[in-house]
């Protein structure tokens, strides 16, 4: 209950950051994009780690305004990060922020990332959605035209956690996915286990023969790196190249020539 009134105020007070993890692309090693995680900076508790709080936004309907502002400074930051590199001759990166249940159900959603996109000039092409399975499942043909929508104005959609929800192949024809975030379950043992391994090499497979980008999270070790490089995936993220890091912090990796 403590916890909610704090929630509440949270905003306003400007407690929240967002910290962003880098997601770099197998073939060359380059930072391409990030995932914006968000933190929470409580001055008495300290740190409210998002697993903490996420549920509670999400049964309160706090995660609609916090989400907008998540979106916002999201959106904002990279804008401001690929003015930096374009004067430095680099490429734009992408910025991959995460929806929750409630506001993939908000009658305003498309127009809300719209207004987003075109209040801090953001290219749609570098921003993805992350979406994760479950919120599909409610009213199918009602998701199919939410996705059509979102897509239309130019943004990518990803599966986040891909293969701990229904995904069946049936759902990959229905929903139109851009990209799949191999849940770092999957990835934990995959210089190990051959079962583990087999699993990450058919959504590689799998993903490379729909056309879609794929991503593996949460990797920490060379071995899962030299893995996944080996069996074709774009894109990684995980402690083995970064945490999530604050801003400032980025911003000296993206400069440092990474
Ligand atoms: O760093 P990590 O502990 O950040 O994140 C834990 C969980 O919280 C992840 O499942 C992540 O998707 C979720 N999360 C982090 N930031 C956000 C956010 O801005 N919005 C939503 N809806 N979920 C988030
Ligand atoms: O559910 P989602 O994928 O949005 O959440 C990302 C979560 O994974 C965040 O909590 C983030 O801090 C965490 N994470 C990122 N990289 C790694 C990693 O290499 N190992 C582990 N165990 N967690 C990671
Ligand atoms: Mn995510
Ligand atoms: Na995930």
């Amino acid at each position: 209950l403590r916890i909610e009134g704090a929630l509440r105020n949270a905003l306003e007070r400007g407690e929240f950051v967002l910290h962003y993890q880098p997601q770099v692309d197998l073939a060359s090693g380059h930072i391409v994009g990030m995932e914006a995680l968000l933190r929470w900076r409580h001055p008495e508790l300290g740190v409210v780690p998002p697993q903490r709080f996420i549920g509670l936004a999400e049964e309160t309907g706090l995660i609609v305004p916090i989400g907008a502002w998540v979106l916002r400074t999201a959106c904002a930051q990279a804008r401001a990060w690929n003015t930096m590199r374009e004067a430095d001759g680099l490429a734009p990166l992408r910025v991959a922020v995460n929806l929750s249940a409630r506001q993939f159900a908000q009658p305003d959603l498309v127009a809300s990332i719209a207004a987003v996109l075109d209040g801090t000039g953001l290219p749609a092409a570098c921003l993805d959605l992350e979406l994760t399975e479950s919120l599909f499942v409610d009213d199918v043909a009602q998701a199919v035209d939410l996705l059509h929508a979102l897509k239309a104005l130019g943004v990518a959609l990803s599966i986040d956690d891909f293969g701990t929800g229904y995904s069946s192949f049936s759902y990959l024809r229905t929903f139109p996915i851009d990209v799949l975030k191999i849940d770092r379950s999957f990835v934990a043992d995959i210089a190990s286990d051959a079962d583990e391994a087999a699993i990450v090499v058919s959504i590689i497979a799998l993903a490379r023969n729909l056309k879609l980008r794929v991503i593996a999270e949460g990797v920490e070790s060379t071995a899962q790196l030299d893995f996944l490089r080996a069996h074709g995936c774009d894109e990684m993220q995980g402690y083995h190249f970064s945490r999530p890091v604050p801003a400032e912090e980025f911003e000296r990796m993206i400069r440092s020539g990474h």
